[in-house]
């Protein structure tokens, strides 16, 4: 029964690319839904898939550690920001979603907003469809300046297999203070070593003690530029900047920056 519900959803992931949720703007690394990102740069048609279950880890955060080409906003201390998503992503019944930023490169997540229980739902209302695909909040006023800012979206879907997604995008950030503090990115369902986040049926609050409990973390500002967590050993070729123009064809025969290990998907 196992095995055949296996082949089931197998050939039925390899039929839908339009599964799962993904944001879109800011536009996120990898993403080949967005024809504002940067020409030319790796994409990844599984952008909607999520990075883990609570099983496996399947790709690392942000789904690749690998940078864009350049950065796709620039957000001031304070401001008001929208961050928006895929309408046509299989929603799960909502859950918890994270907003965060990082300012090593993408190993530390500070949170700058929530939206837990019923993130892409109107209040309680369970379903597949998403209600909400728009979020506008306001960044913290106490936010450090950077220019290797990594702006992350994570999501703990309500219903179905239990998973992590993750979609990230490369910001400045113009800040005032030289460091902020707050709660660190909960990351959970994310292979073993993380916590598991059992499946809602209906219990909204299922997981809030574990956000309740995410400890403080303070980022500070970068100087420099530098961004050591950034490109690891896949180097952005240097030739690439000639060919950006013919992006259409550069893109389709881009191939993602990172390997994705196949995760039992949801539907
Ligand atoms: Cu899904």
């Amino acid at each position: 029964m196992a095995s055949i519900l296996k082949i089931a959803l197998v050939s039925l992931l390899a039929s839908s690319a339009t599964a799962h949720m993904a944001m879109i703007e800011p536009c996120p690394r990898l993403s080949p839904n967005n024809p504002k990102c940067p020409a030319g740069d790796p994409v990844d048609y599984s952008i909607k898939a999520p990075i883990g279950t609570s099983d496996k880890i399947g790709q690392p955060l942000c789904k690749t550690s690998k940078k864009s080409s350049k950065n796709v906003a620039k957000w001031k201390a304070g401001s008001t920001v929208t961050v928006k998503f895929d309408p046509s992503g299989a929603a799960h019944s909502g859950g918890h979603c994270q907003f965060a930023l990082s300012y090593d490169g993408g190993k530390n997540f500070v949170v700058v907003n929530d939206v837990l229980r019923y993130c892409f739902m109107k209040g309680n209302k369970g379903s597949n469809v998403a209600q909400v695909t728009s979020y506008s909040f306001k960044l913290p006023a106490g936010l450090p300046s950077s220019k290797n800012a990594v702006f992350a979206w994570s999501w703990i879907n309500a219903s179905g297999n239990r998973e992590f997604y993750m979609n990230c995008a490369d910001v400045e950030i113009e800040g005032t203070s030289k460091s902020f503090t707050g709660s660190k990115m909960l990351v959970a369902n994310y292979g073993p070593g993380t916590p598991r986040v059992g499946e809602f049926m209906g219990n909204y609050n299922t997981g809030i003690d574990l956000f309740n409990k995410r400890p403080k973390i303070t980022v500070t500002g970068s100087s420099t530029g530098a961004n050591p967590a950034a490109g690891g050993p896949q180097k952005r070729s240097t030739a690439k900047s000639t060919s950006a123009k013919k992006s259409a064809s550069a893109k389709k025969s881009a191939t993602a920056a990172s390997k994705s290990t196949e995760l039992p998907w949801c539907n």
